[in-house]
């Protein structure tokens, strides 16, 4: 058992320690920014994390945090790494040279986990183990101050400590107070300098903001086809989901923790494997082609039940079909293993992008280029499939291939290798929590299996019988719809819930499933007191 005042005294090792671990990471960042752009310490260990998370993990994580889920990972991360540093600190005075090597292990772990990513560089261990030798040789250069401080100013030890084995409490020794002091101090400074590094390293890369510019400057070609929304499409209901979503509120689910920066001058998308002729495609090259505007709602395999996942934008871009028939895929190609610059891939049925529907190979959302992190400067929007196993943004790679030789990202992880949108339906309105007095209301939401379409809603109040919403108009069947009823509230408490029945005569199932493996179902509920 250490004594109260060896424990005591092992506060500012603990705290060297953590401020020498700032340090290193903020070096660590720097260190990424300048010379391995895709090997930020932080970002290499959390997307390794999600790397390895089994599906289970992805969806609480999502339940959790929803789209804040990459902030918490990374919240997470750090919490841990303080805390591995707070025991490196205690040990490195207790055991020296424990708290060194552990804080070097770590520095190992993050590099060897930086060489296994997608977009590893040729330095790609570089700021990892910077960061872990910054970390050892200051927290072991102020561990060690401290130790002199300390064994200087104790008396010999034979007095340190009586027969009867209890700690003496030692007297107050202010050449130790000023040696735990300056070190407290010097960790402090420590911690200030990671803090700076780290701001440093989001300055020097300034990726985004290049990427921003780039962005704004570009000019989207016109397209040969455009779709009409009719205005019949928006039932206009305050606190209902608006038929077309914007682009800054649309649903963003990605494995990046750092956005990919892509120059569409240098961006290729290369198309090759079961194809009689490999095709290695530009920007420019892609702009020339004839473009087509679609309006399609894209939906997460993680949405829950009444969730937000989802979304409906304007797409304009290539035919995915124009774009394979110039490779050629051979008559054993069965699927499209599209691959992210990040390393990010989806197995798509081929026959999904080269049938009568308008899968694209989407280079705009909502009359602007595709936002950065919804895939700048392209990305596959394919309607009727969740976006995991087609909706590759930052794409850079197409390979025809076989489902029986090839899987995408999630599918090892736990999903489904193959992923139709299921018939869905959402209660907007009331808003969960919203104050209904007594009298006419109206119940709203939205309802989708798009590329299959939906033909109705209908609406239940507690255990009365199910009665037919109003549709608005649908765009088409790619795209979600609106639906309304009038509600004549009575006052006290009451459970609403919706079903969608889809064009094709199906009724939505009441069955519960969770997202994984492939996709939620059950209806959507909502329980409220009329007042
Ligand atoms: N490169 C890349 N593309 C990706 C993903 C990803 O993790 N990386 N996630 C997919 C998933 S699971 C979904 S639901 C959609 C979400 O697209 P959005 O973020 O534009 O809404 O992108 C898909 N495309
Ligand atoms: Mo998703």
């Amino acid at each position: 058992m250490a004594s109260p005042s060896s424990r005591r005294r092992a506060v500012p090792a603990v705290a060297a320690a953590i401020g020498a671990t700032v340090l290193g990471a903020g070096l660590g960042e720097l260190a990424s920014a300048l010379v391995a752009p895709a090997s930020s310490p932080f970002a290499v260990i959390g997307g390794g994390m999600i790397d390895i998370a089994p599906a289970w993990a992805k969806d609480t994580a999502i339940a959790l945090f929803g789209t804040g889920d990459k902030a918490a990972l990374l919240a997470g991360i750090a919490v841990l790494l303080l805390a591995v540093a707070g025991v490196a600190g205690a040990l490195e005075w207790r055991r020296p040279p424990g708290g060194r090597i552990v804080l070097i292990a770590l520095g190992v772990i993050g590099a060897v986990v930086a060489t296994t990513r997608a977009d590893a560089g040729p330095l790609s261990l570089a700021p990892s183990l910077l960061a872990g030798i910054a970390a050892a040789a200051v927290t072991a250069l102020l561990v060690r101050r401290l130790r002199q401080g300390s064994t200087a100013d104790s008396p010999a030890s034979p007095v340190d400590g009586d027969a009867a084995g209890t700690a003496p409490l030692p007297a107050p020794r202010p050449g130790a107070d000023l040696t735990r002091r300056g070190v407290l101090a010097l960790s402090g400074v420590a911690v200030l300098a990671g803090a700076l590094a780290a701001a440093g390293s989001a300055a020097v890369r300034g990726g985004a903001r290049a990427t921003s510019a780039v962005r704004a400057a570009l000019r989207l070609p016109r397209p040969s086809t455009t779709i009409a929304v009719p205005a019949s499409a928006e039932l206009g209901i305050d606190g209902l989901a608006p038929v077309i979503t914007p682009s800054a509120s649309f649903y963003r689910i990605d494995t990046a923790l750092v956005v990919p920066q892509l120059d569409p001058a240098t961006w290729t998308l290369r198309i090759h494997g079961l194809v009689e002729q490999e095709v290695v495609l530009r920007w420019d090259d892609l702009v020339e082609l004839p473009q087509k505007e679609t309006v399609a709602t894209l939906v997460c395999v993680s949405n829950e039940v009444g969730g937000s996942l989802i979304g409906t934008a304007r797409w304009l871009g290539v035919p995915l079909r124009d774009i394979l028939a110039r490779a050629r895929p051979t008559a054993e190609a069965d699927m499209v293993l599209s691959r992210s610059v990040d390393g990010f891939t989806a197995s798509t049925p081929l026959e999904a992008l080269t049938d009568e529907r308008d899968a694209l190979l989407a280079i705009g959302m909502n009359g602007e280029p595709l936002p950065i992190e919804h895939g700048f400067p392209v990305r596959m929007v394919v309607p009727g499939l969740y976006g995991y196993v087609s909706a590759t943004k930052w794409v850079s790679e197409l390979e025809v291939t076989r489902f029986d030789r090839a899987e995408g990202y999630w599918t090892p992880r736990g999903w489904s290798e193959r992923g139709p949108v299921k018939l869905a339906s959402r209660i907007d309105v009331p808003q969960a929590g919203a104050r209904v007095t007594a009298g006419t209301t109206v119940i709203a939401g939205v309802a989708w299996q798009t590329h299959v379409g939906v033909s109705g809603v209908e609406v239940q109040i507690d255990d009365g019988p199910w009665q037919p919403a109003t549709l608005a108009t649908a765009i088409s069947a790619d795209t979600w719809v609106q639906w309304s009823l009038p509600w004549d509230a009575t006052s006290g408490a009451h459970t609403v819930r919706c079903r969608a029945i889809s064009a094709d005569g199906q009724t939505q199932t009441a069955e519960r499933a969770t997202p994984a493996p492939d996709g939620a179902t059950g209806y959507d509920e909502l329980t409220l007191t009329v007042a």
